[in-house]
Formats: C-alpha cells, sequence, structure tokens
C-alpha cells in the first residue's frame, strides 16, 4: 500500500471513531440501529433535521434516497377562510341546539360556518435526492443507524474488501443538510446523483459548480394558488476523482471522498408575506457552509445540537436486550426486560422535537417536518383540538423551553387572523380559532360540521402562553403576550350564552372534539361541554392571574371573576363517569380516541386526588371505561392520564402498547420500524405524547408541589434522570432512587420562592438538616391551585374514594441560583 492510501486509510478510521460511526453494537450509546435497509418503505428510513429542513435517510444500498423536506413548502399561499354567512344564522343555530335539534343544527352549520374555502392547506415535500451506486447489489457487514446523541445517520457495508460509509447530518447552525461519502480504498468511490421532484412542474438541473437544482412553485389546493417559490441546490465536492455534469444528474468517478451540502429556501417570510427570494437564500445558506470540511461542519453541529439534548439524562437500566437491532428490540419489547428502549423512545422524542421546531421556523406539524406525500393525511397540518398541542407538551417539562417558540408564535399569529374570525363570524371581541390551522394561520371551521365547530383552537393553544410563562417565571414574556390572553378570554367573555334549562354560561354551538353521544342521532353539536368548560375555566383564571401580576385591568379581571362562577361545573354521571356532556348520555361502552373531558386532569390541574377525590375517581372510571388501546396520539395522552392517577404500572401498560410494531394492536396504534409513532398512519404527535407521559411519571409540578416519583411503576425500580424542569423556574437537576424511593434529589432555583416538595419518603437536606413539613396552601404563586367549582353527581353513581399512597411534604425556602440537595433519612 502506498503511503497515501495508508494513511487515507488511518484518516478514514480516526474520522469514524470521532464522529461515533458503526463501531462495535454493544455499546450503550443512545441510537438507533438496523442490520438491513430501508428498502421502499418510508417508516423505515431514518429522520434528520433542523427545524428548517426535514431529511429521511433510507440507507439504501444501490440507490440511497436522502427524501426532502423545507419547513415552509405549503400549497397555496396567503389566505382566509372564515364563513361570512355564521353571524346571522348564530341565534337560530343556538335555538336548535337548545331544543334538541342537534342533527338539523349540524345540516345548518355546514352552510354557515363550515368554510366554503380552504379546508387547510398542505405540508409538501421537495423531493428525493438519489444516490446510484453501480456494481453494489450484492453487499456484506451491512448496518444503518441513528445516533440521537449527535444527530447523525450513518449507513456502512461492504463490498468486496471495500467498506463504504455514509453519513448524514441536517446541520443546526448551518441550516443544510450534509451527506459525507468515503471509501476506504483510494479512488473507490463511484456514484451518480440525481433529484426526484415530488410537486409537477418542478425543474431540475445540473449546473457547473457541480450543483443539481430543483425549484418549483407549489401546488394549488382548493381554490388556493400555489403561491411558495422553492430553490434546492445540491453541491457536491469531492477529493480526488472526476465530476462529469450531464442534464439533470452529476456523476463522481473514483474520488476518495465525497460531501454533499444540500441547501433549501423559499420565498416565504411569513403568514401573509411570500417577497422573500428563495435562490438568493439558498445560495446563501449553501455558500456559507460549502467552504466548511465535514469535519468542522459536523463538529459545529454536533454541539450545537447537544447543547439542547444533553440538558437531560435518563437511566432506566440497561439489559442484554439492548443490543438487539432497534426493530427486533420493539418486537420483542412486549416479552423481554429491556428498559433501555423506553430511555431510547424518551429520548427520541425530545431528538425529534429538537430536528423539527427550531425558534424561527415553523412549528412541528402532523408529521413534524418529515412528510414524502403530496396529499398527506390531514394535510399533515396542525390539528389543534390535540395534536398539535401535544407535539409541544415535552417542551417545558423535559428543558427545550427555547424550542416551543415556534409553536407560541403560530399562536401570536392566530391570535392576529383569528380577531376577524371572532368578530365576523361570531360578532365577539378578541381571537379564536376553530379545529385546524396551517402555515396561513387560517381560523375558519374546516373539515364538515361533525369534526370543524369547536371553538377552542385560541382557548387551548394560548394555554401554551401560560405554561411557558409559568416555567419560567419571565414577567416580560408574560407582559408581551398578555394582549393575546386576554383577547382570548375577552373573545370567550362575548361568546358565552345562558343555557335556557341550566342557566350556567356555556358555548354554543359547541362540541367535544370529534365524538358524538348516540342520543344525537350522531350528531356532534351541543352547548357547555365538559372539555370547553374546563378550557375556559383556564382561560378565564390565566388572564386574571396575568392582569394581576402585571397590574393591569382590573375591572376586566372582575368580570371574568363572575364569568367564571358561572360556567357549568363539572359533572359525575349515572355510571361513575366523569361526563363529557352536560347532560348524562355517556355510553360506558364508548371507546372513541378522544377523551376529551379529561383534558382537566391533563393537561390542566383541575382535576386531582389530594384536591377533588370524588373527581379524580370519576375520572379513573372514565378512563376504565374507553379502555387503554386506541391511536397513537390517545395512547400517549393515556400514559400522561395514569401517571396525574398516580399509578405508574398502568402507565407503563400504555407505554407497551405503544412499543408495539405497528399492526399488533387490533384498530389501535403501535410504532413503526423508525420508531415513529403510528396513529397509524405516521403521526408525531404520538412520540412527544409518551416523551412527556414518561416525565410526568418521573417528576409532576402540577399539583401544588413538585411530586417526585408519582407514578413509579414496578419495571423502573432503579434509575436517574438530570434535567427536568419544573413550574415556578426550578430545575430538577438530578435524581436518583433505589427500590422505587428517591434517594438523593438536587433542586435549582433559578427565581427564588418557596419549594415545595412531594416525595414517597422521609427525606433531609444534604447536611442532616430535617425538612419542615409543608402546611396549608404553597406560598409560591406558581403553584396556586384555582378553586373549580364543586361537582355535580348523579345519585345513581358509584363513586369510590381514591386511595392515595403516603406521601411527604416539605417546604424549603429558596434563593434564586441555588441548588438544593435532598436525601433520604
Ligand atoms: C384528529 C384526530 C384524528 C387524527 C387527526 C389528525 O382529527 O381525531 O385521530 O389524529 O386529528
Amino acid at each position: 500500500m502506498k503511503f497515501a492510501s495508508v494513511f487515507k486509510v488511518i484518516l478514514i478510521g480516526i474520522l469514524a471513531v470521532q464522529l461515533n460511526s458503526v463501531t462495535a453494537q454493544n455499546d450503550n450509546r443512545l441510537r438507533l440501529w438496523y442490520d438491513h435497509p430501508s428498502g421502499d418503505v418510508w417508516e423505515n428510513a431514518l429522520p434528520i433535521g433542523n427545524g428548517r429542513l426535514g431529511g429521511m435517510v433510507y440507507g439504501n444500498v444501490s440507490t440511497d434516497i436522502i427524501q426532502l423536506n423545507e419547513h415552509t413548502v405549503w400549497s397555496g399561499g396567503p389566505n382566509r377562510n372564515d364563513n361570512s354567512l355564521c353571524l346571522d344564522s348564530l341565534a337560530a343555530m343556538r335555538r336548535l341546539i337548545f331544543d334538541g335539534k342537534q342533527k338539523e343544527a349540524e345540516k345548518l352549520a355546514n352552510k354557515v360556518i363550515v368554510s366554503k374555502k380552504s379546508q387547510g392547506q398542505m405540508f409538501e415535500p421537495v423531493g428525493n435526492l438519489q444516490l446510484h451506486f453501480d456494481g453494489h447489489e450484492q453487499f456484506s457487514n451491512y448496518s444503518r443507524e441513528l445516533d440521537i446523541e449527535k444527530a447523525i445517520a450513518t449507513t456502512t457495508y461492504k463490498v468486496g474488501d471495500v467498506v463504504y460509509t455514509r453519513q448524514a447530518i441536517a446541520s443546526l447552525p448551518d441550516r443544510v443538510i450534509v451527506i459525507h461519502l468515503t471509501a476506504n480504498k483510494s479512488h473507490g468511490l463511484f456514484f451518480t446523483a440525481n433529484y426526484k421532484a415530488a410537486m409537477p412542474g418542478a425543474v431540475v438541473k445540473a449546473e457547473n459548480p457541480a450543483q443539481l437544482s430543483i425549484s418549483g412553485t407549489t401546488i394549488d389546493h382548493e381554490g388556493v394558488k400555489g403561491m411558495v417559490k422553492y430553490k434546492g441546490i445540491a453541491q457536491i465536492k469531492t477529493k480526488g476523482g472526476v465530476l462529469t455534469l450531464a442534464d439533470t444528474s452529476i456523476v463522481v468517478k473514483g474520488a476518495d471522498e465525497a460531501t454533499i451540502y444540500i441547501s433549501i429556501a423559499t420565498n416565504f417570510n411569513s403568514y401573509n408575506d411570500l417577497s422573500g427570494n428563495e435562490n438568493e437564500r439558498a445560495s446563501a445558506y449553501l455558500n456559507k457552509a460549502i467552504n466548511k470540511t465535514f469535519v468542522q461542519i459536523c463538529k459545529e453541529h454536533v454541539a450545537a445540537y447537544q447543547q439542547y439534548f444533553n440538558r437531560v439524562k435518563l437511566d432506566l437500566g440497561n439489559t442484554a436486550a439492548a443490543k438487539l437491532p432497534t426493530d427486533q428490540r420493539l418486537k420483542s419489547f412486549a416479552n423481554n426486560d429491556d428498559p433501555a428502549l423506553v430511555t431510547l423512545y424518551y429520548q427520541y422524542g425530545r431528538y425529534l422535537l429538537i430536528s423539527s421546531s427550531q425558534p424561527g421556523g415553523q412549528p412541528a406539524n402532523l408529521q413534524g417536518i418529515w412528510n414524502n406525500k403530496l396529499f398527506p393525511p390531514w394535510d399533515s397540518k396542525y390539528t389543534i383540538n390535540i395534536n398539535a398541542e401535544m407535539n409541544y407538551w415535552p417542551a417545558e417539562r423535559t428543558n427545550l423551553a427555547e424550542l416551543h417558540e415556534p409553536f407560541l408564535k403560530m399562536v401570536k399569529e392566530m391570535a392576529a387572523t383569528g380577531k376577524q374570525t371572532a368578530r365576523d363570524m361570531y360578532g365577539a371581541r378578541g381571537w379564536m380559532a376553530h379545529h385546524n390551522t396551517d402555515i396561513w394561520r387560517c381560523t375558519g371551521a374546516v373539515d364538515g360540521a361533525f369534526w370543524g365547530i369547536w371553538n377552542n383552537g385560541g382557548g387551548w393553544t394560548s394555554q401554551h402562553l401560560w405554561e411557558h410563562y409559568e416555567y419560567s417565571g419571565d414577567k416580560k414574556f408574560l407582559s408581551d403576550v398578555y394582549d393575546i390572553l386576554k383577547g382570548t378570554a375577552m373573545f370567550y367573555a362575548d361568546f358565552l350564552v345562558e343555557h335556557p334549562k341550566y342557566h350556567w354560561l356555556v358555548v354554543c354551538p359547541d362540541m367535544s372534539p370529534e365524538n358524538a353521544p348516540a342520543v344525537h342521532e350522531g350528531s356532534s353539536l351541543d352547548a357547555g361541554v365538559t372539555m370547553t368548560n374546563q378550557i375556559v375555566f383556564d382561560v378565564f383564571s390565566n388572564a386574571i392571574n396575568a392582569a394581576e401580576i402585571l397590574g393591569k385591568d382590573v375591572a376586566f379581571a372582575d368580570t371574568l371573576r363572575t364569568l367564571r362562577k358561572r360556567l357549568p361545573p363539572m359533572h359525575i354521571g349515572r355510571h361513575g363517569q366523569l361526563q363529557e356532556w352536560l347532560d348524562d348520555i355517556d355510553e360506558p361502552k364508548d371507546n372513541h380516541r378522544h377523551i376529551s373531558h379529561l383534558y382537566g386532569l391533563f393537561p390542566s390541574n383541575q382535576i386531582s386526588g389530594f384536591r377533588t377525590p370524588e373527581l379524580y375517581s370519576a375520572a379513573k372510571n372514565t378512563l376504565i371505561q374507553r379502555g387503554d388501546i386506541s391511536t397513537g396520539w390517545s395512547m400517549g395522552w393515556k400514559v400522561n392520564w395514569w401517571a396525574r392517577m398516580l399509578d405508574g404500572n398502568h402507565a407503563y401498560q400504555l407505554i407497551k402498547n405503544q412499543l408495539t410494531p405497528v399492526g399488533t394492536n387490533e384498530g389501535g396504534g403501535g410504532t413503526y420500524n423508525n420508531l415513529f409513532d403510528a396513529h397509524p398512519p405516521f403521526q408525531i404527535d404520538g412520540n412527544f405524547g409518551c416523551t412527556s407521559g414518561i416525565t410526568e411519571m418521573l417528576i409532576q409540578s402540577a399539583d401544588g408541589a413538585i411530586h417526585l416519583l408519582p407514578a413509579l411503576p414496578d419495571a423502573w425500580l432503579n434509575g436517574s434522570i438530570t434535567g427536568l424542569r419544573a413550574r415556578g423556574g426550578f430545575e430538577i437537576v438530578r435524581m436518583e432512587w433505589k427500590n422505587g424511593k428517591p434517594i438523593r434529589v438536587s433542586i435549582k432555583s433559578t427565581i427564588g420562592g418557596n419549594l415545595r416538595v412531594r416525595v414517597p419518603v422521609i427525606m433531609q437536606l444534604n447536611n442532616g438538616e430535617a425538612l419542615k413539613t409543608a402546611v396549608g396552601d404553597n406560598a409560591n404563586f406558581f403553584y396556586k391551585t384555582e378553586k373549580t367549582l364543586e361537582p355535580v353527581m348523579s345519585s345513581e353513581a358509584n363513586v369510590t374514594m381514591p386511595v392515595l399512597k403516603q406521601t411527604f411534604l416539605y417546604d424549603i425556602s429558596t434563593q434564586p441560583g441555588k441548588t438544593y440537595e435532598l436525601i433520604a433519612k
């Protein structure tokens, strides 16, 4: 071997070790790995992303595919979809509903409320970058992986005695996707690259200097003209070898290594402004990256990624099962002791959020930032009657608060577009949204009255603004978003009407998301349903609290207090259930995926074993009646609910149901080989929901205290976690537990205030000092719990009071910046 070749082999060796590519298969790194290529199954491919660009890496041998997305490539253009007939028919609509004529109301709603224009636009794929390797049909030593500690996807295999390696990253700082190809033989790399466009009318060209470009305009949809112009450039740089350009492809012959830099940009500035220049942007990102070597770009990417990722480390133990390929672990999880798969799945949720949601970008949609279909399921947009909110449940808890920003920005933008909807359709001040939105921030009602006549898209999404404040205590942020919180409250203040029979103030028309009681002949329309009452309660409480903190709007806050008292209380029905509707018409055999009335249990905290035992027991009955198996996101939500039920074993059962290959649970969801959540089809909410749920099993901060290990299953008796956040600016720097009990916990206070902890064992400070037993309400504002109205209980209801496990409640007065260490006595 010549010196240069020897040197090269060593260099490649160093690089591989440095980037932790495929080494031995028995380490404990957090990675998804497989011993076979993806073939043509998109859900086998591995996702990379930087919040702007998404790539699905197939790792195929002869023809590899990197399927590409860019966050602003959506069908249509700026548009609104309100129905102007609504306001004049509102009184008639309400009369029909109050008279029990739901079916007639539905007919009318389809005419006068549901949009006659766009039903929401679609998130669109850009295309596939394809890499063809002649003569690679026979290969050995194949392996592909996604290292989620570094956010690098690697494929490696051997043809003859040559080892080929491809690594792919979506660089966070450089806004490009980079693919690095090597062969461990001098001049050993031969391939052809081309683009396969996803949208009609795309133009693909090969141009000097070794650039493949793809450009076009997105498609028209539902009468809205496609107006997003996109440009993608893939530039190839090689060491050695020859590069040749054909019309629409680039041929690489005899290179030592090759690096492909992929940049994609659009003319999108914001939901109402498409005056950007996609060509200039795509070139600018590319030109910034092209002079960096792969090692350099990779190093900067890993550092940026780890700033987020490394904040939380979870250890639930490790067994031999962790050595198996990921798809085999998934298959055998139900019957195998593999706690590290839960850890992997948990951290994968965080990986997916980091990769699909970055400040300044679009929020993670139904598929995050990964979609290969021109007509994706539910348009791959934002369903805001659960799914989009669920995507952001891990953001604050798992220490990724900055990544909440795209969602919070979307709420601000809907507050602008939804003002007109509130005024024109409902004659109300403030702002509102129905059950869907898209990149154009449409706020009209879509998809038909059965699904679309839900008025709480603003009410629910705005809770996230409040939550961001609760975790950070950032008053400046609260002051910036105050008008949005006030605007949601104003909408309801104007929109509530008195129920003619019960005299409570209710939303009408109303519905409990996507469910209908049988007695309404299949119509979902109603008034004052439980979830809505709970949401309005929270909206009013948040606005009242925000006004108080900021010293504003005293009279308005008083009005809200008065209105809040007149909302319907929660009802416990004759089957012992928490009623979904005002009337006791729930069907105990109903196993509908939405259990919207448990919004009050999670993400809200109106139902608690400590404060509202009857409601808590009723909620438990409801959970049992609805059953476990359901769509992916529904099971994800159930993990959070059972955690709030303080039942770790039941929550773990749901995780087990979730961690089964898609198709195992008849009529329900599961997980694809690449650990994407299956509704089915793929929907990313279940990933995020489950990550949030696992967090809630370990730490909760909603019920007047930080509750440590509230719902630990028997399967995780020993473990540790670092970096979780709790309301009131606390960070659980580290918690270690043994035999199901916390033994050592350090909690950092960032803004001071009373730290109240609830723990299952007697604890003391690490200097041996006893802890002060807590009495009365928590003096820390962030742990204030709002008192809900006394529930109304059916005389037929059989509700047993909960028996809660013994816990100890302590108060520690904290100073900002200080860390407090607690140890078990
Ligand atoms: C709601 C759910 C469906 C699906 C869709 C995207 O309509 O009821 O299950 O998740 O959103």
